[in-house]
């Protein structure tokens, strides 16, 4: 038994993925005998409906100066970033007065919408790298992890926020109660906190267990999120699906009785109920489906080995090292990963140790198939590839079974 980390209720366990090394620790070949590795098992409390990691690694192994995901690799999550902070900017009547506040803003894609609109901004960003991309873009960026006391040390410095925002974050942060502490600190009486994440919902419904890595330590739902705020005196006013990474969920948190609360609201909670995410059972059949989704691909895998046919995968992404390590993917049987990002590039993937090479060395590897990790950035990735992937050569995707196309 497990103590949740939101209400402290005992729960067990639904999958265990086994010892799995950071998502982001893409190694040189000198590293590869010293890599960290944790016990991945995940489960649901029935008690605050909250599905979480039982261990993460300490954030300092994941996100510090060498941190590998650059949020500008894709084209279609910048343009999303521009709409989201033009409907916040809208909704807010944000201008020159306002000040917005980004909890992992990342390299900045999001808050330097605000710069070009000229609305005051902050981002808190704690791996250095990622970081410093956003100050050259002319960002104001704390370099540390956003909590309690942090919250308290910007009201120093700083007003109280009009918006609080954050994208593909608070799923990343077990200590949530010093977050949500954090936010009615930093919060104006009539301000709003928006953020988004990986939705619960779709990832039952796709199976999409590749979501589940050392840094995303929960699965949110409606349901979960609704009781945590109501533990910090905080409201849950909207939600709004969103069809980034694989589909997500926007959360709008207000001060409790601040704002009207959205029909969408007890809509999604209901819909919740009618899906069971409320109920243990459903997440032991998900096992089962992740379980199959492991075996097909597997043996679709061995019978192109077997026929000499030549298998490589594109994106390193962070939810890939779920997939290569549950599924014990090794370099016989997906030859490399083609990927645009310089930091991952001549480098080994965590655990599998398939080697990582530059997108450049792509077209001219000529493969017979390509494994799609970044199966979430699938419409711009296909697009961008239609007229070399359409002789003779096969996407395989897997979510929410194994396909090709
Ligand atoms: O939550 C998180 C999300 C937002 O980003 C973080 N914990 C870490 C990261 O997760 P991920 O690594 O699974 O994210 P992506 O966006 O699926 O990664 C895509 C990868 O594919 C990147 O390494 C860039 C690469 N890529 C590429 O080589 N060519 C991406 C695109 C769009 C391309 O055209
Ligand atoms: N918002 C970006 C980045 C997501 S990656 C996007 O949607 O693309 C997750 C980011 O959260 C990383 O950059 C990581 O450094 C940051 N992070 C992790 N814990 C944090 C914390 N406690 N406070 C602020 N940022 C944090």
């Amino acid at each position: 038994m497990t103590k949740c980390l939101i209400c402290k209720s005992d729960f067990s366990p639904f999958i265990n993925f086994g010892d799995m090394p950071i998502a982001n620790a893409f190694s040189k070949k000198e590293e590869l005998n010293d890599e960290y590795t944790f016990p991945m098992k995940v489960g649901f409390c029935s008690n605050c409906k909250m599905v979480q990691l039982v261990e993460q690694p300490d954030r300092e192994r994941m996100f510090h100066d060498n941190y590998a995901f650059y949020s500008s690799t894709s084209k279609y999550m910048k343009d999303h970033f521009k709409l989201f902070s033009d409907s916040v900017s809208k909704l807010q009547h944000l201008d020159s007065n306002s000040f917005v506040v980004e909890i992992g803003c990342n390299d900045g894609i999001m808050l330097q919408n605000f710069i070009s609109s000229n609305i005051p901004c902050l981002g808190i960003e704690p791996s250095e790298n990622v970081a410093s991309v956003a100050t050259k873009k002319g960002l104001e960026v704390i370099t540390e992890f956003f909590d309690q006391p942090l919250a308290k040390k910007i009201l120093k410095s700083h007003q109280k926020a009009d918006v609080i925002l954050s994208a593909n974050v608070m799923c990343h942060i077990p200590y949530m109660h010093s977050i949500f502490d954090g936010i009615k600190t930093l919060l104006k009486e009539d301000g709003i906190f928006i953020f988004e994440d990986p939705y619960l919902g779709e990832i039952i419904e796709k199976t999409s267990f590749d979501q589940i890595y050392d840094e995303h330590v929960f699965l949110f739902s409606a349901l979960s999120i609704n009781n945590l705020s109501q533990m910090h005196e905080l409201e849950l006013i909207n939600v709004e699906s969103q069809v980034t990474h694989g589909g997500s969920m926007r959360y709008t948190i207000a001060h409790k009785g601040a704002k009207k609360v959205s029909k969408n609201v007890f809509k999604l909670i209901n819909q919740e109920k009618k899906l069971k995410l409320d109920e243990e059972q459903s997440y032991l059949s998900f096992t089962d489906k992740v379980n199959k989704i492991r075996d097909d691909l597997i043996k679709l895998l061995n019978e192109l080995k077997n026929d000499r046919k030549k298998v490589v995968a594109y994106g390193a992404t962070s939810k890939s090292t779920t997939v290569n390590n549950y599924f014990k993917i090794t370099p016989d049987l997906v030859e490399c990963i083609y990927d645009t990002t310089p930091i991952k590039q001549n480098k080994f993937s965590p655990g599998a140790h398939i080697p990582v090479l530059p997108y450049d060395q792509f077209r001219e590897s000529d493969p017979d198939y390509v494994l799609l990790f970044a199966w979430n950035h699938a419409t711009e990735i296909m697009k961008k590839e239609k007229d070399f992937m359409s002789t003779n050569r096969h996407w395989i995707t897997y979510i929410p079974n194994v396909n090709i196309s």
